[in-house]
């Protein structure tokens, strides 16, 4: 039985990815930080199936002792501050976090099972106020936030590993994704439970920054195939994951009101404390790396999506009103 260790098992990606993997057979280690409440939303389905390892990517002691606990085949680094606005609040925790947790995980890795492969959850964010579209492999970063800047570390330690010590690692440079599980403070979960709360009648309007701002959106469930099938191929590598489309907030926030039946105008208020002190203004991936050599491709559209993640908020408030 294949063995893996997924850091940011609690998240949104780490939900999924332990789902799939538990599909396929592979025993599942979880690498899960001390919470005083509970945290375990996304993973309350299999949390039975899941060996939880505790750790916190900051101590680099918790992550060897995890690696040797899991002893696994293959290491999924999804654990990182992820939220964008927040790392301008917190800039040196997301450094220390986001960029050197991934040094850290790579040197637990390095010393305890040197030929486990290993998988870096990098971001499209790296390529922020982008140099070219569509954005594939080749084109240059030029990261707009803290959280930007972090993933670049993250993206070039990976890359360094592989090239210095001739290890398996490869960075998912992954536009973004969404779905049911996404973390309510990230824009399309903000919408759709806010949609589903005015539906309701639990909320009166919803206040958003820039509409404007264009975003390549997939559904997490795709996207941690890829994942998976970057760490099946004999040679490491890194690829760009994303649909191929971009859309503005503004098509998400019609497109969701839409659904149940109402006009986003009437409810939709832009407020400047949602802007951001800089933006990223359009991303759109070439995933033709990802198809061409892994054979991956999205499933589910931006439309499906969009109803897929309405219709789930609109079913949870159902059942808690
Ligand atoms: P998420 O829902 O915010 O999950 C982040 C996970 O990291 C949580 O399990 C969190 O644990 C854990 N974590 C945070 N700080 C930690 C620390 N110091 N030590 C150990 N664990 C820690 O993120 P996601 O959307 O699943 O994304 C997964 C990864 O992909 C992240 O690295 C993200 O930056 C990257 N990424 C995401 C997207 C996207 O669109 N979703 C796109 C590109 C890249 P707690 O529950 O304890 O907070
Ligand atoms: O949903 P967001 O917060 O995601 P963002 O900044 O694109 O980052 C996400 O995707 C990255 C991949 O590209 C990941 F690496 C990262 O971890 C995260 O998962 O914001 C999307 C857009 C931005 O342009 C933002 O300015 O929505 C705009 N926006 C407008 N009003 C808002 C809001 N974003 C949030 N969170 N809240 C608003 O009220």
């Amino acid at each position: 039985m294949k063995k893996a260790l997924i850091t940011g098992i609690t998240g949104q990606d780490g939900s999924y990815l332990a789902e799939f993997l538990l599909n396929k057979g592979y025993q599942v280690y979880g690498l899960k930080r001390r919470s005083a409440t509970v945290n375990n939303e996304n993973i309350r389905h299999i949390q039975d199936k899941i060996q939880f390892v505790s750790g916190d990517l900051q101590d680099v002691t918790s992550l060897i002792n995890a690696v040797k606990a899991a002893d696994p085949d293959e290491v999924y680094n999804l654990a990182a501050q992820s939220f964008v606005a927040d790392s301008w609040l917190q800039p040196i925790f997301t450094g220390q976090v986001t960029a050197l947790g991934v040094t850290n995980m790579l040197e637990a890795v390095r010393i305890v099972k040197p030929d486990a492969h290993f998988y870096q959850a990098s971001s499209s964010e790296m390529f922020g106020k982008v140099l070219e579209t569509p954005q594939n492999e080749l084109t240059p970063f030029y990261p707009r936030s803290p959280y930007g800047a972090s993933k670049m570390y993250g993206h070039w330690i990976t890359v360094n590993y592989r090239e210095s010590f001739n290890m398996h690692t490869c960075s998912g440079i992954l536009f973004n994704h969404e779905s049911p599980r996404r973390g309510i403070e990230f824009v399309t979960r903000k919408i759709t439970d806010a949609v589903a709360r005015i539906k309701l009648g639990l909320q009166d309007e919803l206040r958003l920054g820039n509409l404007d701002a264009k975003r390549d959106w997939g559904f997490a469930g795709d996207y941690v195939k890829a994942m998976w099938l970057m760490l099946q191929q004999n040679d490491p590598d890194d690829y760009v994951i994303a649909t191929g489309e971009t859309h503005t907030i503004k098509e998400f926030v019609e497109i969701a009101f839409k659904h149940v039946g109402l006009d986003w105008q009437d409810y939709v208020v832009q407020d400047s404390k949602f802007f951001r002190p800089a933006e990223v203004d359009l991303l759109l991936g070439d995933p033709a790396k990802a198809k061409n050599k892994l054979g991956w491709q999205p499933e589910v559209t931006f439309e499906q999506l969009v109803i897929m993640m309405v219709e789930s908020d609109v079913k949870r408030l159902e059942n808690t009103k």
